[in-house]
């Protein structure tokens, strides 16, 4: 009877962790970009965590935010970074969930955070969108796509958000 009672717990509190992880290499790459990001999973209802680690900065955060992402079963996690951009590939190689990765602009306008972030070498896949505001929209589009596959609820709200499009986009310019 505990037993039953702990499972049910424990199931409980499964279905309120976060399905998505969104982190990013600094406070810097939030606003104009990853709050998009944020507000877009938001939009679908998906519960995530956001947070600020660097995998140069704050290597230790990293290490322990994904042993506890994989710990409560977040299923897909997005990264976004600047310059020299390996927070993605560095998360991509600590974990076996699908890691998404947004190149943040920069002084180069976002080429070469674009360009450390997709050239990933064969062996550890990076999932990459494109640069800034749009990469970060279509993080949590994507992730939303790959949910959809698992969660009934969300490929519908998916399916009405793409139907949406045929109403509001212009016919003629
Ligand atoms: C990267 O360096 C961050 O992701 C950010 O895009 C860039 C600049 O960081 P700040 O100097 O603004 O903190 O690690």
């Amino acid at each position: 009877m505990r037993k039953k009672k702990l499972k049910k717990k424990k199931q409980k509190k499964q279905k309120h962790n976060s399905l998505v992880g969104v982190i990013m290499g600094s406070k810097s790459d939030w606003a104009g970009t990853m709050e998009y990001c944020s507000s877009t999973l938001e939009q679908f209802g998906i519960k995530h965590d956001v947070r600020v680690i660097s995998a140069h900065r704050t290597p230790k955060r990293l290490h322990k935010f994904l042993k506890e992402a994989e710990k409560n079963k977040m299923e897909i996690i997005i990264a976004a970074a600047g310059m020299s951009a390996h927070l993605a590939g560095v998360t991509a190689a600590l974990t076996t969930l699908p890691v998404l990765g947004v190149p943040t602009e920069s002084k180069l306008k976002g080429l070469d955070s674009l360009l450390s972030t997709v050239q990933m070498p064969s062996g550890i896949p990076v999932g990459t969108l494109a640069i800034g505001k749009a990469g970060a929209t279509n993080s949590a589009l994507l992730a939303v796509s790959i949910l959809s596959t698992r969660y009934p609820e969300i490929l519908k709200k998916l399916k009405n958000y793409r139907n949406q499009f045929e109403k509001k986009v212009p016919k003629r310019p």
